[in-house]
């Protein structure tokens, strides 16, 4: 089914007046003053903030306006005039506050002064800076750095990453797992092993040099709307889009921008991809291996009859090992089993071959489509295979493009919130800070779960998020969460895991990186990497919420100097006052990508991190892009039995929230209305369970290890949708989610095929 029609049943095309009207209304929602919503003119610029929405880059030629809906619901979240003070907290218990819906927690407003909560009476009570901090540090010293967890969430700077790594080594353990483990670690593990590198190659100049996209299991529309600029461009020059995915997504379908006056007075939308195949969710390595067949087969009857080859021969004998085994498994694959798999024609994916080999330059988009599932690894060198084919990596316009979630994600782990060891320089760091890092391997998110329900966490504590709600198996975590010696968590707004109170619990607001930051040696900015490998500055521009907000770096600094002591060999008060010198030392641990870090990240347009695969050299194992041979083209090779109605379920984002932050109950682009205990079925899947539209189901996960995981209250919407494959939305499906079904190689949950059955 690869022809691209609207459906009648939602037939918006994302950005349009739809748009504008959700902007206007985030910004009456949030009470945001008139004067401060000029501060959306300053996003994304270089002489202003990079929005605390998605990764997706920042170009040094700014549109005038350049955020997009999603990035401006996200900065009204933060600039809007409600507060959470502690006269809130007199009126709330916890217990109260924990039957609010997310929302409604977070809508309450931004949090102002430091918390401990109070098991007599229940209630989160203030508490000064100093007392917070050696409290947490009193406690955090007492325990084995093996129990202690710090959590990142991806938003915060480089310049406090780099503090957050330090603290946690200084202490003793590398348990820094961050949002990336539920995210993007099947990139960064796919990618390292298939060219070297676990990050994208493509630049943003390379939009304009390419001949084709792929889309795999991404929704721009909703998740990187900015990024629907470049889609633009290069459907105005003829570029085609190909894209997978089993949801029919109208963001994928046809865009109308709000910012082009033309567009917007004309019923003209651009037409965003050219071929839309249905793939079945958990069916991309049998897609792409099925175009990769045909590419193969057509390059080899071009050999036979000596016409021009289909295969860039040059760059897979230089550049590539592997290739032979690869070919061969494609050629001896069968149809039927790539069709079975994947839920795709022979034609259709025939159809996308044709259009791959046409092109010259191709670029790879993809996201958490092939990331969260079991062979969420294999699914990312699956596409590198592909792109290896026709030599369409390391040249202007093309390349494989993870699209990055938070929004320095990504540069979290370039300056070494990591759990890898060997992915931190720690001989540099010894050296540089004299004291003598933990080389043991700490915990990655799923790890620090599997450790908690036996009861090996003491602490945790949360630079953002909300991991409660985010993690999978919710049902066993939150009593585990309960029994916590230590949870700390740094945030600027309430939400769910603040209310799971462990023995001690502290709350610590900080500023958001929309405000502006004052210190001893004046208004401080700082700096981000962005998805594709780009580090920019940022400065807040709005009044803080409170004056009795601190910092992210003034707040780490704090717990830092609790837990370390004044024996501690990094000046974190030194580096508090002037964030400039903590940029000095990330670029003397980090010279090859952040030399000159000062000067540079003020560049228009930012500085581009050196990626050895964008100049065909290949850190990996041989030294060559790596060729892999698929371990199974299905989804779960290792799952239960399947019965015949059991269902695969995929957790999706509306365009009204971000992750756990959910701004309203609507989801505009998929024509759902103030509910989100919604289940998108196919008719045919409808008929065969007897269910009609509106009906209530309760859905039970298929699994053999005894617990019974179950989410009542689901209402069934009739939906383009692949048969066997139902849609919900992340979070309120993580009860479903077992722990244990996660990537084999990454831990990514697998949450883009949970089996399930409607009980
Ligand atoms: N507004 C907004 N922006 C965001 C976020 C947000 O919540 N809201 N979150 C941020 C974060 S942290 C992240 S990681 C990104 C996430 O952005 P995306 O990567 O777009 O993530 P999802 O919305 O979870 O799902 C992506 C798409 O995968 C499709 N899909 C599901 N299963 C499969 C499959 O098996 N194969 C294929 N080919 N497709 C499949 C779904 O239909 C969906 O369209 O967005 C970031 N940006
Ligand atoms: N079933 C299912 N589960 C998933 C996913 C899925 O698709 N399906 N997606 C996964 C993905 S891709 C991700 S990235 C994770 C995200 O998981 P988390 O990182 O745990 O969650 P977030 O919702 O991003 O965090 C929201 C909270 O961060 C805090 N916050 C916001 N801004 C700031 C700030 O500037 N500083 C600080 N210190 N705090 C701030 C606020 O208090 C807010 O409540 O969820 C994962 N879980
Ligand atoms: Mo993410």
């Amino acid at each position: 089914m690869a022809k691209v029609e609207k459906s009648s049943a939602y037939s918006f095309s994302s950005g349009g007046w739809g748009s504008l009207k959700a902007v206007v209304k985030i910004l009456a929602q949030e009470k945001v003053l008139l004067k401060d919503s000029g501060i959306l003119l300053k996003q994304n610029k270089p002489d202003g903030f990079m929005c605390v929405s998605c990764s997706w880059a920042k170009p040094a030629d700014p549109h005038t306006f350049e955020f997009c809906e999603s990035g401006a619901k996200a900065t009204a979240w933060d600039t809007t005039s409600k507060r959470v003070d502690p006269r809130f907290f007199s009126t709330h218990t916890v217990r109260e506050l924990l039957s609010w819906h997310d929302h409604d927690l977070e809508e309450a407003g931004r949090l102002t002064t430091p918390l401990r909560y109070d098991p007599a009476s229940d209630k989160y009570i203030e508490v000064s800076w100093q007392d917070a901090f050696s409290e947490i540090g009193r406690e955090v010293k007492a325990l084995d750095p093996d129990g202690v967890v710090f959590y990142a969430s991806g938003r915060a700077s480089l310049e406090t990453s780099y503090m957050y790594q330090l603290l946690a080594r200084m202490f003793g353990c590398n348990n820094l797992p961050d949002s990336s483990n539920m995210c993007h670690e099947s990139s960064s593990v796919g990618l390292k092993e298939s060219i070297g590198v676990g990050v994208g190659t493509i630049t943003l100049e390379d939009f304009e040099k390419t001949d084709m996209m792929f889309f795999f299991g991404q929704n721009v529309g909703t998740n990187s709307p900015r990024m629907l600029h470049q889609l633009q461009d290069a459907r105005r020059r003829g570029v085609p889009i190909v894209t997978f995915n089993p949801l029919r997504e109208p963001g994928l379908i046809s865009f109308s921008n709000p910012q082009s006056p033309v567009q917007m007075l004309t019923p003209a939308e651009t037409q965003v991809s050219t071929q839309y195949h249905q793939v079945k969710n958990g069916g991309d390595t049998a897609a792409i291996l099925g175009i990769c067949k045909s590419v193969i087969e057509a390059d080899d009857q071009a050999r036979e009859a000596g016409a021009t080859r289909i295969l860039d021969i040059a760059f897979i004998e230089e550049h590539t090992t592997g290739y032979e085994q690869f070919a061969d498994y494609a050629r001896r694959t069968s149809w039927e089993d790539i069709e079975r798999a994947s839920g795709l024609t022979r034609f259709a994916l025939i159809e996308a071959a044709n259009e791959y080999m046409k092109a010259h330059a191709v670029m790879a988009h993809y996201g958490m489509g092939l990331t969260q599932h079991r062979m969420g690894v294999q699914n990312v060198r699956m596409l590198c295979n592909l792109l290896f084919l026709r030599g369409n990596i390391g040249k202007p316009g093309a390349g494989p493009s993870p699209i990055r979630g938070h929004s320095n994600v990504q540069g979290q782990r370039t300056v070494g919130i990591t759990e890898k060891p060997e992915l931190a320089p720690l001989d540099v760091l010894a050296k540089q800070f004299s004291f003598d890092p933990p080389r043991t391997k700490g915990k990655n998110v799923v790890e620090t779960f599997e450790a908690m329900l036996k009861g090996g966490i003491s602490a945790v504590i949360n630079l953002g998020g909300n991991l409660v709600r985010s993690v999978p198996d919710r049902g066993q975590i939150e009593p585990a969460w309960r029994n916590l010696q230590l949870t700390v968590n740094v945030a600027t707004k309430l939400n769910r895991s603040h209310l799971i109170p462990g023995k001690s619990s502290y709350v610590l607001p900080c500023l958001s990186r929309i405000e502006i930051d004052r210190q001893a040696s004046g208004e401080q900015a700082v700096s981000m990497e962005d998805s594709t490998g780009c580090m920019h500055g940022s400065r807040g521009v709005a009044e803080p919420a409170a004056d009795t907000l601190r910092s992210e770096q003034f707040i780490v600094a704090g717990i830092a100097k609790a837990i370390l002591g004044a024996g501690s060999t990094v000046p974190w008060d030194a580096w508090v006052d002037d964030y400039s010198l903590v940029r000095d030392e990330i670029a003397k641990t980090y010279p090859d990508i952040f030399h000159d870090f000062n000067e540079r990240m003020w560049q228009p347009g930012g500085f581009h991190r050196p990626l050895p695969a964008r100049e065909r050299k290949w850190a990996t194992k041989s030294g060559k892009a790596e060729f892999l041979v698929p371990e199974s083209l299905d989804e779960d090779p290792d799952m239960p039995e399947k019965s015949p109605g059991d269902l695969r379920l995929m957790t999706l984002r509306s365009d009204s929230q971000f992750n756990t932050t959910i701004y309203n109950l609507d989801d505009r682009f998929r024509g759902v209305k103030g509910d989100r205990m919604v289940i998108f079925m196919n008719d045919a899947d409808m008929q065969a369970h007897r269910l009609q539209e509106g009906q209530k189901i309760s859905l039970q996960t298929v699994s053999d290890d005894g617990i019974d995981r179950r989410l009542d209250g689901l209402t069934v919407k009739a939906f383009d949708i692949p048969k066997g494959c139902i849609g919900g939305y992340y979070p309120e499906c993580n009860v479903l989610l077992p722990l244990w079904h996660c990537a084999k190689e990454s831990k990514v949950p697998a949450a883009k095929s949970i089996p399930v059955r409607i009980v």
